[in-house]
């Protein structure tokens, strides 16, 4: 069995959004497309969700500011704009993105304390979305990650699916990258193909 996994496709990592991912808005239809296709079981989408004080934003530290790397109980935590709070229309999915297609959705980031990029585990591997167990019980063995973004959310969520058993693909044409460094987008394909993730 066979699940996409559409990852963050929010308005505010698209062009006008609080954390805008250039040519986020790309995804959309390609995606669309996909689920479209028949070639998917199952489709289940992950929402960064923050509370309105969450720790990776850079407007809860005074005196640093966004880009800026922090330590925060021992994991390195990049400060972000303000971006994904709950409930507001930053962290709505992009209107264009059939959502009715969806057969799961899970949330992250919900806890201030810590941020999650993966849509299983947060950064410290501490809480499990549920999403591990909703596959498993769907008889999942197989998925394929899109969305936003290559370099952060896809990266870690594709990392934690092969490193569940899942034999995981993530499709290029349907993802793109915040390149806050230039290169960051390869190197993040590098180092998912190093794990054994497809790279298509
Ligand atoms: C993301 C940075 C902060 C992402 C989420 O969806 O890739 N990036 N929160
Ligand atoms: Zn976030």
């Amino acid at each position: 069995m066979r699940a996409l996994i559409v990852v963050d496709v929010q308005n505010d990592f698209v062009p006008g959004g609080a954390l805008a991912v250039p040519g986020g808005d790309q995804v959309v239809g390609e995606i669309n497309r996909l689920m479209r296709s028949g070639d998917y079981e199952r489709i289940v989408a992950s929402q960064d969700w923050h509370p309105p004080d969450h720790v990776s934003f850079a407007s809860q530290h005074p005196g640093h500011h966004v880009g800026e790397v922090i330590d925060i109980d021992d994991i390195q935590q990049i400060l972000w704009p303000d971006h994904c709070v709950e409930h507001t229309y930053g962290a709505r999915f992009v209107k264009r993105l059939e959502t009715g297609r969806f057969d799961h959705v899970v949330h992250k980031g919900t806890d201030r304390r810590i941020d999650s990029y993966s849509g299983f585990f947060d950064n410290a591997r501490r809480r499990d979305t549920g999403l591990t167990d909703w596959l498993r019980r769907q008889g999942v063995r197989e998925v394929h990650v899109v969305g936003l973004a290559t370099d952060y959310c896809v990266k870690f969520t594709a990392l934690d699916a092969v490193d569940l058993d899942f034999e995981t693909t993530v499709l290029t044409a349907a993802t793109r990258g915040v390149e806050l460094k230039p290169g960051d987008v390869e190197r993040a394909l590098q180092e998912m193909a190093q794990a054994g993730i497809h790279i298509q």
